[in-house]
């Protein structure tokens, strides 16, 4: 998810897009009385078929934070709301933005412990497959985990690992892979079995099922080295899962790693293919 910003849109609507009243850290006021009748009725929709999905498929932990949030099932959620829950837990907030924003601001988000969700929500013929975020992915696949503590303290240490990518070559899109594969498409084993994690996943009725269940995709241990050094798909399934034992594993690695011999290392050479299997 690395467009500019500025990209123009196919479809302006309501706030799609409209990066127009931003401040300069790109957020805007959610201005929720604006949502229309059918808009609610979108996220009804998309929300009504994820949670029939995630008992059996999702981490307890995702579950635990759907629970707390207690989120709307009919209206798309205030963000105020979520924010007294957020801040009871870990002590994050979400912050409106417009979609997506430079990765410099992102990552001083993060950073400060600052979620940024986008305000529009897709249209109906988009309730399937979107490239971009909209509140649904970001506000359903995100949010939940952010009462997470572990998840939420690597959340802040991905943040703070930004101004280092950015200063190095290669950097940026080697960490970019591990926000991919950890935060977007991440697995993760539990004594129940295989579970879903991943916000990119989670707020795909299609992925949900296809991750735990297809016998095409690998689903690899997770490996640092690897998860930054491998290419991605962002137009289908994911080829490659990569599978924690636990968030305390993906917090560990990334906070007692210095990322910077391993982008001087590996940042200028061709990632590993999206499906390659180790020698
Ligand atoms: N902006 N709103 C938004 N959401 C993202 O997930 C996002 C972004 N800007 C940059 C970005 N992601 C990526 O470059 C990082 O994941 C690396
Ligand atoms: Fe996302």
């Amino acid at each position: 998810m690395v467009q500019p910003p500025s990209a123009p849109v196919n479809q302006p609507q309501g706030l799609r897009g409209d990066y127009s009243r931003a401040t300069e850290d790109y957020t805007v006021a959610q201005d929720w009385e604006r949502y229309t009748a059918d808009e609610h009725a979108i996220w009804a929709t998309l929300y009504a078929r994820q949670i029939a999905l995630i008992e059996r498929y999702a981490a307890p932990e995702f579950l635990d934070g759907v629970r707390a949030l207690g989120a709307s099932a009919t209206q798309i959620p205030r963000f105020a709301d979520a924010n007294r829950v957020l801040q009871e837990t870990t002590g994050w907030r979400i912050v409106a933005v417009p979609g997506l924003i430079p990765e410099q601001t992102f990552f001083d988000h993060l950073a400060q412990l600052r979620f940024p969700v986008t305000v529009w929500i897709r249209r109906r013929e988009e309730l399937d497959y979107l490239v971009e975020p909209d509140v649904f992915h970001d506000f359903f696949g995100h949010v939940p985990l952010l009462t997470n503590p572990i998840f939420a303290r690597f959340m802040q240490a991905y943040g703070e690992a930004g101004p280092k990518a950015l200063a190095t070559p290669g950097g940026l899109r080697m960490l970019a892979r591990l926000y991919w594969y950890m935060v977007e498409f991440g697995l993760i084993r539990t004594g129940a079995g295989l579970r879903v994690y991943g916000a990119g996943i989670l707020s795909s009725k299609g992925e949900t099922v296809y991750s735990i269940e297809s016998p095409e995709p690998q689903r690899a241990p997770f490996d640092l080295v690897r998860v930054m050094r491998t290419d991605y798909r962002i137009d289908d399934f994911q080829r490659t899962y990569f599978v924690l034992d636990s968030f305390e594993q993906l917090f560990e690695a990334c906070y007692n790693t210095d990322f910077a011999p391993m982008y001087r290392r590996y940042g200028e050479l061709p990632p590993l293919a999206a499906d390659a299997r180790p020698a």
